[in-house]
């Protein structure tokens, strides 16, 4: 990776990602585009440009322009988003992704997308979700996803485009609230805590779904990025994990730290069904033994964080 170009690069991951990869492979290495500018220090502190992903010309001419050697695809439509409008949910995800990947291919790009544990289905296995197993999803997301991982396998084995990918969780990070995802009630949690000292949850208790702290998503795609690509057996869709919580047990650590946090549910049936779809906790082996992916941050760690990092933004 010399000259990154990410899409979707304003977005929850790619803020940060862009940031990061600025410190680590120079800041006029890494081009950051996405479908609007905004005043974020991913669009200022380097080059951006203005691009919609659907645009194939557009982003063909920008990977040229900046003679790019990497592409990391971030550009999607979230799972609860995606249920509203799944008809655009395809054209955008499936069209963007084949756009990036037909870049990629013409100008012989390293490519990174991510896939999600959206990628299961009510028939997957529930707990330690096996790495190869079935999907069958429910979403249109998932959907998207699956068809995604196997794009990009597609473009490795028929066009030798050094495709790579993860399949995340729910990410937790205080710089860029996600928008139209499930886990989402992850994140909102904490700003609610802070702010009013309650949260109300569309997510019931006893509902196990997976998830990561940013810096551990962040170095995720780095290493495997930068792993050997003869080690890699599973490249376009290993399991990642730190952590596996219902909202009683985030609820119970946010209380920790503030004792008269109180917790309220009101279900969204539409996002339940889809968190009900989804695994409780997924195994992530392989992704360990072929490019050695560890989290640091458990719940525990990652809670006592995010309050410390969302209290000093939101003062
Ligand atoms: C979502 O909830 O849609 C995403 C995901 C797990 O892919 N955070």
């Amino acid at each position: 990776m010399k000259k990154i170009l990410i899409t979707g690069a304003l977005g929850q991951i790619g803020s940060e990602l862009t940031g990061k990869l600025r410190e680590i492979y120079g800041r006029d290495n890494v081009i950051a585009t996405d479908i609007r500018k905004t005043d974020s220090e991913a669009a200022a502190n380097g080059p951006f440009e203005i691009l919609d992903v659907m645009d194939a010309k557009s982003m063909g001419e920008i990977a040229s322009k900046y003679h790019v050697d990497t592409i990391m695809h971030m550009a999607a439509l979230l799972s609860a988003t995606a249920e509203t409008k799944p008809v655009f949910a395809w054209n955008l995800n499936m069209g963007g992704l084949m756009n990036a990947l037909e870049t990629a291919r013409e100008l012989n790009c390293q490519f990174f997308t991510p896939s999600s544990i959206g990628a299961f289905g009510p028939s997957t296995p529930k707990d330690n979700t096996p790495q190869d197993t079935i999907q069958r999803p429910t979403t249109m997301y998932g959907v998207n996803k699956v068809a995604g991982e196997l794009l990009a396998d597609y473009y490795f084995h028929r066009f030798g485009v050094d495709t790579r990918g993860v399949r995340f969780p729910g990410l937790i990070s205080y710089v860029t609230p996600p928008g139209g995802g499930t886990t989402d009630y992850a994140v909102e949690i904490y700003y609610e805590a802070i702010k009013n000292g309650t949260y109300t949850s569309y997510i019931d208790k006893g509902t196990y779904m997976d998830m990561m702290y940013m810096p551990d998503a962040l170095d995720a795609i780095i290493d495997l990025m930068e792993a050997d690509s003869a080690k890699l057996i599973h490249r376009n869709a290993f399991n990642v994990t730190a952590m596996s919580f219902d909202p009683e047990e985030l609820a119970a650590e946010i209380k920790k730290h503030i004792p008269g946090f109180e917790m309220i549910y009101h279900v969204d049936p539409v996002r339940q069904t889809i968190a009900d779809s989804w695994p409780n906790s997924i195994d992530a082996s392989a992704a360990s033994a072929e490019w050695g992916f560890k989290a640091k941050y458990d719940m525990s760690s990652m809670t006592a964080d995010m309050l410390d990092k969302l209290r000093t933004k939101l003062k």
